[in-house]
């Protein structure tokens, strides 16, 4: 191979709790068992794939005392914030030993540490929300409780002070400002996420903006709203591509990304050579049949594997096969 090597981070988080249904905690193993590391070091060998394992966390009594005291309304507070507080550390040293990091979930709970992480080390961060669902609620605008519903309005400036018993400033003192967030692929909107959207303006780009401008018109968007000097963070939740391509999800919803979708999408924030780093989540292999699982696992490989190297196109790194044959 020629060209420099890039490293890759890659951390499991098995956590489920931001949503009822458990499963959701199997899938970076089964993304592992389901040779999740050939897949992307065959997708550009130049690839140094550093694998740390699943995270672990345990819960403090202030946290617990923050959930009885402010939180006990939404399920899983402590839980939440201490996996969290995990991940945002583990980010870090990821980004210090490697030049891009994967978060695999878990439920989309874990976007808030992901996100949140990264802005620690990298405080002008753009992030693109891939997603049928916005994930805004706030603790109390939430209809189901569940935080997997939440972890945008931790990272955002705009929003945090409605978390002020977090404590916020000082476990994630870098936040997102509202005009460095897209989201794509939107479809299941709460009446007060819907709110949220439009008193902030924020930007995004349902399914019907699909529909209406196609993926490159929709991508072109979203990269001229992005800051050309950031570093990207995609945050992937696998219910964004239809429930034909990815069943095993807590919450599949129908209508959605096509996997060529979904690849373009990909492929094109891949090009722009700024994604550091990217989350994978909502994976559920205990939904459906083997063969539902296997389509979800497949389809998340390939989306994968388009960020991390594959070329629909053809690689064009491989000068060393310029041996004289041709
Ligand atoms: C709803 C809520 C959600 C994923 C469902 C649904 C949120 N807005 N996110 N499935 N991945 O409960 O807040
Ligand atoms: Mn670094
Ligand atoms: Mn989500
Ligand atoms: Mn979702």
């Amino acid at each position: 191979a020629s060209g420099e090597q890039t490293r890759l981070g890659i951390i499991g988080v098995p956590f489920a709790k931001g949503q009822g249904k458990q499963g959701v905690e199997l899938a970076p193993d089964l993304l592992r068992e389901s040779n999740l590391r050939q897949v992307l070091q065959s997708s550009d060998e130049r690839l140094l794939i550093t694998d740390y394992g699943n995270l672990h966390y345990a819960v403090d009594e202030s946290l617990l005392q923050q959930q009885r005291q402010h939180y006990y309304h939404i399920r899983n507070y402590a839980d939440f914030m201490a996996c969290n507080l995990a991940l945002i550390e583990q980010v870090q040293v990821m980004l210090q030993q490697n030049a891009q990091f994967l978060t695999i979930g878990g439920d989309h709970a874990i976007g808030f540490g992901s996100v949140a992480g990264h802005l620690q080390h990298t405080p002008n961060l753009s992030l693109v929300w891939i997603d049928a669902h916005a994930d805004i609620n706030l603790h109390n605008t939430s209809q189901s409780g569940n935080i997997h519903g939440m972890p945008v309005s931790f990272l955002l400036r705009e929003l945090r002070n409605t978390w002020q018993h977090a404590a916020l400033d000082k476990v994630a003192p870098n936040c997102l400002s509202k005009d460095q967030l897209v989201y794509i692929g939107l479809r299941d909107i709460d009446p007060y996420e819907a709110f949220i959207l439009n008193k902030f303006g924020i930007r995004y780009y349902a399914m019907d903006s699909i529909d209406r401008m196609g993926v490159p018109k929709v991508i072109e968007m979203t990269l001229d709203a992005l800051d050309t000097q950031n570093k990207i963070h995609v945050s992937f939740d696998i219910d964004a591509l239809d429930s034909n391509v990815a069943p095993c999800t807590g919450t599949a919803v129908r209508a959605g990304l096509t996997l060529r979708e979904g690849i373009s999408i990909v492929e094109a924030l891949r090009d722009t050579k700024r994604v550091q780093g990217m989350d994978i989540v909502e994976i559920n292999p205990k939904l459906g049949t083997p063969q539902d699982v296997r389509t979800t696992v497949d389809s998340a490989l390939e989306i994968l594997k388009s960020m991390f190297g594959y070329r629909r196109s053809g690689a064009r790194h491989y000068s060393n096969l310029d041996t004289g044959i041709l």
